[in-house]
This record gives structure tokens, C-alpha cells and sequence, in this order.
């Protein structure tokens, strides 16, 4: 089947072994200043989904305070009727798409795609199906799932989607309809922060239900009920369902449960969203016994229990390229990093190679990290000029071939990259930051200052670690010393 033509172009395709420069059809603006804001965008970007898990936090605290129940379980979502499903049809959405779920076709697929291209919605009712047929799919399916790579053909992996449907079309108008020889992991975050979260879900869950046995799907961190609400996707299905928004999100909320958590490529490559358990003497049959319905509440109120910090570090954690071990990862206040010799004793133990994950956005929609012995990490991130087209980022997916030969990257945008939105995205939120915690800086610089009207670069970096976290990423303060007011703009309160 052919799809739709899409804007975007395949940038460029290599193999890992050849080790040949990246060729860009259009020159950047400054490569090294580039590098210097995607250093920038991540910390901020990191900075931000911990600002929102503790939002996700306080209102469950909430929540629980005024509940009686304090074991709310995604899996007690209200069962879904279809009858009822039936009765939200008709009257309200005429110019919607409705599919017949009973002859589910490839055919279909493409009329939901070149309507979704068209800015067209999804019916209520068809919409209901996709996810209540997929969450069962889904929650039959293992938390590992075992994805063997057809001899004469390839699994490719898609990293985060983040609501980006012209991404989305991009890497299928590439990798063409799974089937025997095509084989697709997507690989977590799939909603939130783009404008097309549902219609991304969609997607996914019909092609899991049309070819299931050559699709699969891992759980990001943005698939947590309690996390997407006080994200986009909340907000999202809102407006565009506004008489159903209940129905969908709980229905988004079963399948966000039942996704299984990673892939394992035999031989080849372990598949996950973010990274490798904090307790380094947990193991893949730890996973593979997991009840996976817990929510990020759930790990925040029951960190000990142990199901719930391991998917929590699966889908929260990043890899630490400095420093061995694993330790607690304070930037995002959740999940772990992991060291490369934690990285080196997993895959040995499993009998592969690479350790396949996304999670972070970087700059070239793809990043390798090696871990000695041949062992390597590789980040894989599929939105490109993320965040909502204002970055100047490659999306990337990544292909494993049957021949057991090295990985191959392909690398595409979506949009031609024309100026520096990025660094005026960084400045924008760095100054809100800032500005959000001016009286804890505004006491810490005093009580470093001890009544002088300057203080050390080394104290200013310090004030700006502990009150608004990984400060020393954001400015680099004058060596001569800085003078407080001048330098943030702040009064004292
Ligand atoms: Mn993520």
C-alpha cells in the first residue's frame, strides 16, 4: 500500500560500521552553537517533566486525601459498553470518521491516515473500539516482548512520536506496512507535547491490531494516566472529544497499563523506553513477572515496592556516561542512572549487544554511546525540529537486519531547518525558570554573598545547582565575579 505523500525528506541513510559523515542537504546555521543550546534545550526539557511529575504528584496526594479507596487501579477503569458506544455515535460527529471495526482492513488504516492528514478526527465510537480492542490485546500480551528478526528482512525501532503525525508518516511512508519482513518496535512516548497525541495513539494501536504479530509497542513515561494529565494529552482529547473526554481518557488509560515494557532482539539488541533497573540485582525474569498496571503515583507512594521502582526506572531512567553504577537521577527526580559497566553486565547476562533506547531528545535523532567490549547504548529520538517544529533536531529511526549485521540509522526532518527558533525557545523558558524561582535565588545568592554585592562564579553556579537543578548547563557567569542584580534582572523581593 502506498501512503500519502508526506513533506518530508530521508536525509540520510548509513551503516554504523562505515562510520561516513552525516551528509545534510542544507548547512546548519552554527553547528557549535547548536551543540551548545541542545545541551541547553535538554536540561531544560528535563527540568520541565519534573516540574509536571511533581504536579502529577500533588494531585494524586490530593486525590487520595479526599478518596477512600488508595489503591485506584488503572485496570478498574470503567469497562466500556458498546452499547453505549453505539448511543455517543451518530448525533454528534457527522463529519467524523467512523470505520467498521468488524472488517478492520489495511484499506481502512489508509482512510484514518489521509484523514488525519486532512486535519480530520476520528469517530467517538471507532475511536472507543481501537482502544478497548487494543488494551486486551495488549494486556494478553507478555511485559517482554520477544521480537525475532526475519532472516531476510529487519526490525526497525521508532523512538518517541510525542503526538507528531507528520514524523509518524515520515518513517511509514519509509519503512512501508509492517509484514513479514518488516517488523516495527515503537518504542514509548507516543503522546504528549505535539498537537497529534490521539491521533499518533490511533495509529499505533490499529496497526498492533491489524498486524500483531509484527508490531509492538513499549510504555514511555508519558504513558501513565496520572503523568498525560497533567501534560497535553489530558487537555488534547478534551478538545477535540468534548462530550466523551471521559470515556476516551479512561480507555487511554487501560491501554497506557497493559503496554508491555521492553523488546528483546535475540542476539541482538534489549529495547526500552529510558533504561536498566536502579537495583542492579534484578534480571530480565524481574521484568518478565511484572504486573505492569502501576502508575507513576503508584511508584511515588510505594517506592518499595519493587515491581514499581523497576518499571519506573525502565521508563524514567538515562544512561550516565561519566560515572559507574547506578545512582539516584536527581535531575528528573525519578528513575536512575545507569553506568556503562551496568550497561556491559546486562546485555553479557542476556547474550546481546546493544541496549536500544529513547527518551532523550538529541540533536541528530540519534546518539551512540560505547560501553567497552563491543557494548553499546543508542539513543534513538523520531520527532524532528522537536519541540513543535521550533528545534533544529534530525528525527531518526534505527534498523537491525537479519544477517546480524551492524544496525543501520536513517535519518529524516520534516521540515526544512531556517533560523535559530531553538535558542529564542531556550532563552524564553530559561527566563521562566529563573523568574518562577527568584526568591529561593534571590536567598540563596544573599546567604552566599554574606552582605558583599558580588559572589564567586563558583557560588553562583552552586545557588543555581541546588535551587533550580543542573544550573551550571545554563549560564556560564563572568570569571571576573557577577554582580546579582545585573545578572538575573532580580529585585529582591
Ligand atoms: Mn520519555
Amino acid at each position: 500500500m502506498k501512503l500519502l505523500a508526506s513533506p518530508g525528506r530521508v536525509l540520510s541513510r548509513r551503516s554504523l560500521t562505515t562510520g561516513v559523515p552525516i551528509a545534510f542537504s542544507k548547512r546548519l546555521p552554527s553547528e557549535r552553537i547548536l551543540c551548545q543550546q541542545w545541551v541547553v534545550h535538554q536540561a531544560l526539557e528535563i527540568h520541565e517533566e519534573a516540574k509536571r511529575l511533581h504536579l502529577a504528584h500533588f494531585l494524586h496526594d490530593l486525590y487520595e486525601v479526599g478518596s477512600t479507596d488508595c489503591h485506584m487501579d488503572e485496570t478498574e477503569a470503567p469497562a466500556l459498553d458498546p452499547e453505549a458506544i453505539q448511543a455517543i455515535s451518530v448525533v454528534v460527529e457527522p463529519e467524523a470518521l467512523q470505520l467498521d471495526m468488524e472488517k478492520l482492513s489495511a484499506a481502512g488504516l489508509h482512510a484514518m491516515l489521509q484523514h488525519f492528514m486532512q486535519g480530520g478526527r476520528l469517530h467517538t465510537a471507532t475511536l472507543l473500539t481501537i482502544l478497548q480492542e487494543a488494551a486486551q490485546l495488549l494486556g494478553e500480551a507478555p511485559s517482554v516482548s520477544r521480537v525475532a528478526c526475519p532472516p531476510q528482512g529487519h526490525v526497525t525501532i521508532v523512538g518517541d512520536l510525542h503526538g507528531s503525525l507528520g514524523d509518524l508518516m515520515q518513517v511509514l511512508e519509509y519503512t512501508g506496512m509492517p509484514g513479514g519482513h518488516n517488523v516495527l518496535i515503537f518504542n514509548g512516548d507516543f503522546i504528549d507535547r505535539g498537537q497529534s497525541g490521539v491521533e499518533v495513539l490511533a495509529v499505533l494501536l490499529t496497526l498492533k491490531l491489524l498486524y500483531p504479530d509484527f508490531v509492538y509497542l513499549n510504555r514511555g513515561n508519558h504513558e501513565d494516566s496520572q503523568l498525560a494529565k497533567v501534560y497535553d494529552f489530558h487537555a488534547e482529547v478534551t478538545r477535540k472529544y468534548p462530550d466523551a473526554a471521559n470515556a476516551v481518557y479512561d480507555a487511554a488509560s487501560v491501554v497506557f497499563a497493559h503496554l508491555p515494557v521492553c523488546a528483546v532482539i535475540p542476539g541482538q539488541a534489549f529495547v526500552v523506553h529510558a533504561g536498566l533497573p536502579g537495583d542492579q540485582d534484578l534480571t530480565l525474569a524481574d521484568i518478565e513477572a511484572l504486573e505492569r498496571t502501576y502508575t507513576i503515583r503508584t511508584v511515588c507512594r510505594k517506592g518499595q515496592v519493587k515491581g514499581a521502582k523497576l518499571i519506573e526506572d525502565l521508563v524514567w531512567s538515562d544512561p550516565d556516561p561519566v560515572q559507574n553504577g547506578t545512582k539516584r537521577n536527581k535531575a528528573r527526580n525519578a528513575g536512575c542512572l545507569y553506568g556503562r559497566d551496568v550497561v556491559r553486565s546486562w546485555l553479557k547476562a542476556l547474550d546481546l549487544k546493544y541496549l536500544v533506547r529513547s527518551h532523550q531528545c538529541v540533536q541528530q535523532g540519534f546518539q551512540e554511546l560505547d560501553c567497552g567490549e563491543g557494548y553499546k547504548v543508542f539513543t534513538v529520538f523520531s520527532v524532528s525540529n522537536y519541540p513543535n517544529k521550533r528545534g533544529t533536531n534530525r528525527g531518526a529511526i534505527l534498523r537491525f537486519n537479519g544477517d546480524g549485521s551492524m544496525p543501520m540509522v536513517i535519518q529524516y526532518s520534516t521540515d526544512e531547518v531556517s533560523e535559530l527558533d531553538l535558542l529564542r525557545h531556550n532563552q524564553r523558558s530559561l527566563s521562566q525558570l529563573v523568574m518562577g524561582h527568584k526568591e529561593l535565588l534571590w536567598q540563596g545568592f544573599k546567604a552566599k554573598a554574606e552582605g558583599e554585592p558580588h559572589i564567586s562564579p563558583e557560588d553562583w553556579v552552586a545557588v543555581m545547582e541546588t535551587e533550580i537543578c543542573a544550573g551550571k548547563y545554563y549560564y556560564r557567569p563572568h570569571p571576573n565575579g557577577v554582580t546579582l542584580r545585573v545578572m538575573l534582572g532580580i529585585r529582591p523581593p
